[in-house]
């Protein structure tokens, strides 16, 4: 008895110091009117691993289509450029916000409602996947 709960003791101590290998903050979700199906996801990545890490795609269940994109100045106009991945170097962070990298979310099945959460999972090269939950935001 004593030794399970030195072991309970210590796997909490353990768990208690133990860092994410890859942390996804501050993920909102554009909230829409009903009619609309398209949207876009914002969120920070930070890779706390010391080997660079590459984001391949997004799941959930909300919507069909997700698609990684970056806005580009060209000849003074804004435009959206897909991007087929996006490399976050070890031990830094890359942010996706509305002045840049984004994930644009297409045939959404249910609006997207502010202060709703909404479930979504990023999936990384080298197989593993990150859940996260994005928070509906008013743009
Ligand atoms: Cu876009």
């Amino acid at each position: 008895m004593k030794f399970f709960l030195m072991l309970a003791v210590f796997l909490l101590s353990m768990s208690a110091f133990a860092k994410n290998e890859i942390d996804v903050t501050n993920v909102t979700i554009k909230a829409l009117p009903p009619t609309s199906k398209v949207t876009a996801i914002y969120f920070t990545i930070q890779n706390n691993t010391n080997k660079p890490i590459t984001l391949e795609k997004i799941n959930a269940k909300f919507a069909e289509n997700f698609e990684i994109h970056d806005m580009k100045t060209e000849k003074g106009v804004m435009k959206m450029t897909k991007l087929n991945n996006v490399l976050i170097e070890e031990k830094s962070s890359v942010t996706f916000d509305k002045h840049g990298k984004h994930v644009m979310v297409f045939d959404l099945f249910e609006p997207i409602r502010a202060q709703q959460k909404y479930g979504i999972e990023l999936v990384f090269t080298n197989g593993k996947t990150v859940y996260a939950e994005a928070i509906g935001v008013n743009p």
